[in-house]
């Protein structure tokens, strides 16, 4: 499909890069002109994607090319208006500013957020290193708006993330996820019309709105919003009560489920039904579906992590495969390994850290987002006085965005590392500016598959925009302005890497073993030293080195049958299966399987690996599962009657990757869905405009009625409400920004995840 119409001329190229606006990070080959992707098509020799891609890769130039790309480093001045800075003048003073937040208040007290978006996790490994010479301890990301509710439950469970073989499985559940618009695993629509099709396959949608893969699906269980925990519970209580759990797999490979299936046991199967909406018929149908499938997978997303319940949910639906034994088998769940993973095995046991001013919980290492703010609009004398942002618009993305904007003017300092002068750049006191990600090596950490595992580097496909540097760059270029590490110490290892992987992995070993601060600052050094002998523009995946040689040290035996082992170097050294893997890695356009495991090692992937039984009870949650018939049957009132998701995944959004309003082909101004019965009673038809109310906000939006939705239930997408410079440099903003509405406290009570799915609204016509 052409993007923009031109003949091929002499220079256009095509080059092999991957798609960067979800996780699935699908290969694409774009032909360049002129600086501009002019056209994209999928990678057929990608080894994880396979030629896929959706609708959305098609615009990629909008993301490369627009009119708020960043091309000089930005201070703000008194009044609030940037002036430009060389580079020389920022690194100095952002280094400045940092270490004096340092010594006056402690490292802990400078807050780091961001690290990588849905295409960018090199970035983030270099950054570990300046919050390693600043004494950061305190961090958090997006996951903590969505994933550490699971986390927490996989954390007890079996320590370590678990996903799904959707594309083998017999039975593939989604909960509070719409994988046809918003993927998640490979070849989502392929596998989805490929499930659709064959009649001893099912899918299983939970999902109030009819999505477009409810319509696909066998079953759609159109749950009332929020009532998740009562459709999972009365599922789970139908499997217990129809003995239709695996026996023989909870025997060997489940400890203490005695105090489980009895809170079970005496679920109210009828009023669980009758709270989410459904008949009991509907679910003994889909719980006998899962009960005689010979295996099943359980995607949830956010719709149930951003509703009521949140943790909750998550441990209940893993409970429900996890009794019907469907793990570490074809078309099962299983643990995956992880290219970036440094210790061993597993997540690692959970130690409860807490957060420093309102003891909020951390979930892997994450500061839930709704505590952000509160950490820094006080005076606590352990508050956080500065912030480090990078790869993240959080005034854009965190609930209740005038309170961070608030948060972050309340600073000492403030910096944001970003491509564009993003809504989150605009309260910064600096601003850096990045080369994007087809303009620097890249790669995510977010190929979770198995047994096969697939990591995929990107090489850069343009120059850097001048004026911008990548991430390790400016990284490196801070700790060397704090001294984190001096000539000196690089010396003697870049002459060890001009001779070879060998000597130099020798050479770094010995200089580590000798100055163990350059430890956590390794990513530059290997960066500095190693980063100039490999190909020209990849330095940036020096790194990379050292996450292949950790990879074939913790999974020897996956390596080796993924194909690398030592001596086969292409540099022809005796070097190990790391550099071979490492080798391959940096050569290939096409992703490398990096590990290849059997399904029953699947167990050696789990923290439970010696004795293969998984922790199924969790005492604070088997409390939560008790009390849930004193939860509220509703979370509307008169004055905010209907239940709005603020954020919905739609085919035209992608976060806020794209910032011009005009990559959208349809959808352009990014509609509140309403019902037909709730736009017959608020007197509404299509385009008309509201006025859109919620506790946290209000705003005026055009309606959009969609008989997918049900009465009482409406959506806004998300990544809509970014200001954009039109033609002329005016400012222009189009649809809702979803946090505008939202509010602090709405959140999960174990984890802190925000209910942006659950936002009581109130509509009313504009004349
Ligand atoms: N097109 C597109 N794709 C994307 C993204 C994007 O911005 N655009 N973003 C990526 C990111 S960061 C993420 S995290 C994923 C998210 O992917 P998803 O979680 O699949 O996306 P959403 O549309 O936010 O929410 C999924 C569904 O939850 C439903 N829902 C709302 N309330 C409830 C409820 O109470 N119960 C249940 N069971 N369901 C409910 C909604 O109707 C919606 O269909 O998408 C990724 N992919
Ligand atoms: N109400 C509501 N809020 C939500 C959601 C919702 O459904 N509803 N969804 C939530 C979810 S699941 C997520 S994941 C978050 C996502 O929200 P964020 O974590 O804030 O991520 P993105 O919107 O993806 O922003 C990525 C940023 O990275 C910048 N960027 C792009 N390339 C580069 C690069 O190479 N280097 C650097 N340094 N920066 C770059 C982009 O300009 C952009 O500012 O939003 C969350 N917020
Ligand atoms: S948006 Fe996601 S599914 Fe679509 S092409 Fe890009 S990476 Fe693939
Ligand atoms: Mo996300």
């Amino acid at each position: 499909m052409t993007v923009t119409a031109s003949s091929p001329t002499a220079e256009a190229v095509w080059k092999k890069t991957t798609c960067i606006l979800c996780e699935s990070n699908c290969g694409v080959e774009v032909r360049i002109e002129d600086g501009h992707f002019t056209r994209i098509r999928g990678n057929k020799a990608h080894v994880g994607s396979k030629g896929y891609t959706c609708e959305k890769a098609l615009r990629l130039d909008s993301y490369q090319n627009h009119r708020a790309r960043l091309a000089s480093p930005m201070r703000r001045r008194d009044d609030g208006t940037y002036e430009e800075v060389d580079w020389d003048t920022a690194i100095r003073e952002v280094a400045a500013r940092l270490v004096a937040v340092r010594d006056t208040h402690g490292g802990d007290k400078i807050f780091h957020y961001g690290g990588g978006g849905q295409g960018n996790h090199l970035g983030g490994v270099y950054g570990r290193g300046v919050q390693s010479a600043l004494g950061v301890t305190y961090r958090s990301n997006a996951l903590a708006q969505e994933k550490t509710g699971e986390a927490f439950v996989e954390a007890r469970l079996y320590y370590a993330h678990t996903r799904g073989d959707v594309e083998h499985t017999e039975v593939a559940i989604f909960l509070g996820k719409n994988p046809w618009m918003s993927h998640g695993f490979p070849e989502a629509r392929r596998v989805l019309k490929e499930i659709a099709n064959d009649p001893d396959r099912a899918t299983i949608v939970i999902d109030p709105r009819r999505t477009r893969s409810a319509e696909l699906a066998d079953h759609h269980l159109a749950v009332k919003p929020g009532t998740d925990a009562f459709c999972i519970a009365a599922i789970l209580a139908i499997l217990v009560r129809d003995d239709l759990c695996d026996d023989e797999f909870m025997a060997a490979h489940v400890a203490d489920a005695e105090p489980v299936l009895d809170v079970l046991r005496s679920v109210p199967i009828d009023d669980y039904a009758d709270r989410c909406g459904l008949p009991v018929a509907e679910l003994e149908a889909v719980a006998h579906r899962i009960g005689r499938a010979q295996s099943c997978t359980i995607f949830e997303d956010l719709g149930i992590e951003q509703a009521p319940h949140s943790t909750l949910v998550s441990y209940l639906q893993r409970l429900i495969w996890i009794f019907r034994g469907s793990f570490a088998k074809p078309g099962a769940m299983f643990p995956h390994t992880a290219i970036s993973q440094v210790s061993g095995s597993g997540g690692g046991k959970n130690r409860q850290r807490q957060t420093p001013v309102t003891g909020a919980p951390i979930i892997s290492g994450l500061i839930p987002c709704n505590s952000i703010a509160n950490e820094i609009l006080t005076d606590h004398p352990d508050r956080f006085r500065a912030m480090i942002i990078e790869s993240s618009n959080p005034v854009h993305s965190l609930s209740e965005s005038d309170t961070f904007r608030e948060a972050m003017r309340a600073l000492d300092f403030s910096v944001v590392i970003d491509v564009a002068m993003t809504e989150t750049a605009r309260q910064a006191d600096y601003v850096l500016p990045a080369s994007s990600q087809y303009e620097k090596p890249e790669a995510i950490f977010f190929t979770n598959e198995f047994p096969d595992n697939v990591f995929t580097l990107r090489k850069p496909v343009l120059p850097p925009l001048v004026g911008t540097l990548s991430e390790p760059e400016i990284h490196s270029r801070l700790l060397e302005e704090m001294g984190a590490y001096t000539e000196d110490d690089l010396a003697g290892l870049r002459e060890a890497a001009v001779e070879g992987r060998t000597a130099f992995a020798t050479a770094f070993l010995e200089a580590v073993a000798a100055n163990p601060s350059l430890t956590a600052v390794g990513a530059s050094v290997l960066y500095r030293t190693l980063g100039p002998t490999l190909p020209e523009g990849m330095a940036e995946a020096a790194v990379v080195w050292f996450l292949a040689q950790t990879c074939a040290m913790n999974h020897p035996e996956a390596v080796e049958r993924a194909g690398f082992v030592a001596g086969t170097a292409a540099d022809g050294s005796d070097g190990n299966a790391g550099d071979a893997l490492f080798d391959a890695i940096i050569e290939s356009d096409d992703g490398v399987i990096f590990t290849r495991h059997l399904w029953p090692q699947a167990w050696d992937l789990l923290g439970v690996s010696e004795d293969r039984r998984m922790r199924v009870h969790i005492p604070q949650l088997l409390d939560l599962l008790r009390e849930l018939p004193d939860a509220p049957r509703s979370y509307t009132s008169d004055a905010y009657p209907l239940i709005l998701s603020a954020g919905e995944r739609r085919s035209f959004t992608a976060n806020t990757i794209f910032r011009d309003p005009d990559w959208r082909k349809t959808g352009r101004d990014g509609a509140l869905r309403v019902s037909p019965a709730d736009a017959d009673a608020y007197g509404l038809v299509d385009g008309d405009r509201v006025r859109l109310t919620t506790r946290g906000g209000d705003t005026e939006t055009p309606v959009e009625i969609d008989d997918a939705m049900q009465a009482g239930h409406i959506s806004i997408p998300n990544g809509y409400g970014l200001d954009h410079p039109d033609e002329t440099g005016e400012h222009q903003r189009v649809g809702v920004a979803p946090n505008e509405l939202t509010e602090l406290g709405w959140e999960d009570e174990i984890a802190g995840t925000p209910w942006h799915k659950h936002v009581p609204a109130q509509i009313e016509r504009i004349a």
